[in-house]
């Protein structure tokens, strides 16, 4: 070896003692010329996640402590961390009959979409809120939140949360509520009632106004959401139509960090990539996607992961997707990027 050789080991061997990293040797893994997500395109199949989500209601109480009866999304690229993306949670949430979950609170947000079942309410800061197939309910960071059914069948519901983006922020607080369910309202929905005369809950497209709160509505129902759709995919005849969940007050995305769609296909929708995370909940019909180029077909309840600028198409003569995605930070901070392909 000559000398330079030696002494330019011996100061990489210097550096890495020193706890000091030199750039010229990483910049090309760090800056990328566009986002390299570890998270892959995957999907959970319906079919195998219900009936292990009817074993854990059979096998696993929920009590404090262990907090929910939850399946996670854990995407195969994340070295087996239980995130469905790099930012995103993704989970399977199941409540036997008459079981309740204990109130809590925590700095990241959550958002549920409900599958299956009936009679569940989810209490929100004291506002009962009435959970059907088909509806969107916001626990937004910090609000104290717990589920109760009171029916005499289970639930299953979609929980998206901001989770990885809070913790990659080392922002992660958590507290639970002094008793196991927190007081509520007599009357349920009071937020309904209170932003009954606001604005829109839904719009067409995808929401430019920012807000740093979450939304003062905690229900989207279905049959807005559907309404709207309806109406869309009868003026434009498009083969795919979108709309946002909105804060009335304001047209923001329903929380801080994360925006809610609704897609309505009937046929083939057009390609198109964006930057950051997106799960795709299937509501209704059956279809496919093709994700980075790779086919995915999916039926009611499936779940699926689009990772940052992945290019995805979807396809179907008729079918509802429900999507939550990062976009709202992302944009922020000024770098959203969407393109259509
Ligand atoms: O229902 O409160 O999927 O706290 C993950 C964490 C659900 C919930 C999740 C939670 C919840
Ligand atoms: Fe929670």
């Amino acid at each position: 070896m000559t000398t330079e050789t030696v002494r330019l080991d011996e100061f990489y061997a210097d550096l890495a003692r020193a706890d000091l990293a030199p750039l010229w040797n990483i910049t090309e893994q760090l800056l990328t010329p566009q986002p390299r997500p570890r998270a892959v395109p995957w999907l959970w199949p319906a079919s195998v996640m219900r009936p292990l989500a009817e074993r854990a209601i059979e096998l696993v109480p929920v009590e404090r402590g262990g907090e929910r009866r939850v399946l996670s999304l854990v995407n195969p690229g994340l070295g087996g961390r239980p995130y469905a993306a790099g930012t995103l949670w993704g989970a399977l949430q199941a409540l036997g009959p008459h079981e309740s979950a204990p109130a809590h609170r925590h700095t990241p947000g959550a958002i549920r979409f409900v599958l299956d079942g009936r009679g569940v309410f989810t209490t929100v800061d004291g506002d009962a809120c009435d959970m059907r197939p088909g509806d969107l309910v916001l626990t937004p960071g910090w609000a104290w939140h717990d589920h109760t059914n009171t029916g005499d069948g289970p639930m299953f519901w979609f929980d998206g949360l901001d989770l990885p983006m809070i913790e990659a922020l080392d922002g992660v607080f958590f507290e639970e509520f002094p008793a196991l369910n927190q007081p509520h309202q007599e009357r349920h929905n009071q937020s309904e009632d209170a932003y009954a005369e606001s604005g829109p809950r839904t719009i067409a497209g995808r929401a430019e106004r920012l807000d740093p709160r979450p939304s003062p509505l905690l229900v989207y129902r279905r049959e807005d959401a559907d309404a709207h759709l309806a109406r869309l995919a009868g003026e434009t005849g498009a083969a795919q139509v979108s709309i946002e969940y909105t804060n009335p007050r304001t047209g923001a995305s329903v929380l801080p960090t994360l925006a809610c769609h609704m897609h309505r296909l009937s046929g083939d929708g057009p390609a198109a990539r964006q930057s950051g995370n997106q799960i795709f909940v299937v509501y209704r019909g059956r279809g496919h996607s093709v994700i980075d180029g790779r086919r995915f077909d999916w039926e009611p309840g499936d779940m699926f992961v689009v990772p940052s600028w992945v290019p995805v198409e979807h396809h179907s003569p008729d079918a509802d997707l429900f999507s939550i995605d990062d976009s709202p930070v992302l944009r922020a901070i000024g770098i959203f990027r969407r393109e259509a392909l």
